[in-house]
C-alpha cells in the first residue's frame, strides 16, 4: 500500500445487521475483516472513510412511499449507528448518504461529510487514487459505491472478505461482483493479500 490508497467502509450499521431492520445475512461477520483493515490502513496512516445510510423518516426509499424497502437507517436512531464492535479511528471522516427524501444514496459517491463536501472532492483533496472498499451490501451500496468509484477515474479494489450481501433474488451478490470485476474493479481476499505499492 502507499500514500494514494484509502479505505472505505459502507454501511456497517445495526440495521443491516442481524437483529436490525433490514438484516443481511451474516452482515456481522464483515466487521472481523474490516476491523483488520482499518490496523492496517491506521498503521499506514492512510485515510479512512465510513459511510453511513442516514434517512429521513419520509423517503421514495422506503416502500410506504413508493420505494423498495422497509423503514431502516434513521438518521439519530440506533439502527443508523455504526455497529459497536467496528473499530473506527477518531480520525475517520463520515459519509452521510440518502438524506434528501427523493434520494436512494445507495452510493457513497452521493454522500457527503458533515460540512456538506462529497467524497469524489474529500478523495481529491488528499490525493487519493485508488480505494479500498468494503462493508454492506455487496449488491446495493457496495456496488454502487464500487462503479461510481471507477467512473469517477479511481482504481478500486475490493474486499472480497468483508462484504456481504442482501440478495433479494438468490444470486444478486455474485452477479453484483461480477458486474464489479467487469467494470475493471480488483479484487482482493484478507488483508494479508493487501498489495505492497
Ligand atoms: C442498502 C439496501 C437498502 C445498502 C441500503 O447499504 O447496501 N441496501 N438501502
Amino acid at each position: 500500500m502507499q500514500g494514494k490508497d484509502a479505505l472505505l467502509v459502507i454501511d456497517v450499521q445495526n440495521d443491516f445487521c442481524p437483529g436490525g431492520a433490514l438484516a443481511v445475512a451474516d452482515g456481522d461477520q464483515v466487521v472481523p475483516a474490516l476491523n483488520r483493515y482499518i490496523g492496517r490502513f491506521e498503521k499506514s496512516q492512510l485515510p479512512i472513510f465510513a459511510t453511513r445510510d442516514w434517512h429521513p423518516e419520509r423517503t421514495r426509499h422506503f416502500k410506504a412511499h413508493g420505494g423498495l424497502w422497509p423503514p431502516h437507517c434513521i438518521q439519530g436512531t440506533q439502527g443508523a449507528e455504526f455497529r459497536p464492535d467496528l473499530k473506527l479511528p477518531a480520525g475517520a471522516v463520515i459519509i452521510s448518504a440518502g438524506m434528501a427524501p427523493d434520494e436512494e444514496g445507495y452510493s457513497g459517491f452521493e454522500g457527503r461529510d458533515d460540512r456538506g463536501i462529497g467524497l469524489a472532492e474529500l478523495l481529491r483533496q488528499r490525493g487519493v487514487e485508488r480505494i479500498f472498499v468494503g462493508g454492506l451490501a455487496t449488491d446495493y451500496c457496495v456496488k454502487q459505491t464500487v462503479l461510481d468509484g471507477l467512473k469517477h477515474g479511481f482504481k478500486v479494489v475490493l474486499l472480497g472478505d468483508a462484504v456481504r450481501g442482501v440478495n433479494l433474488q438468490a444470486g444478486d451478490s455474485e452477479r453484483a461482483v461480477a458486474e464489479m470485476l467487469r467494470a475493471g474493479a480488483e479484487r482482493i481476499s484478507g488483508a494479508a493479500s493487501l498489495p505492497k505499492s
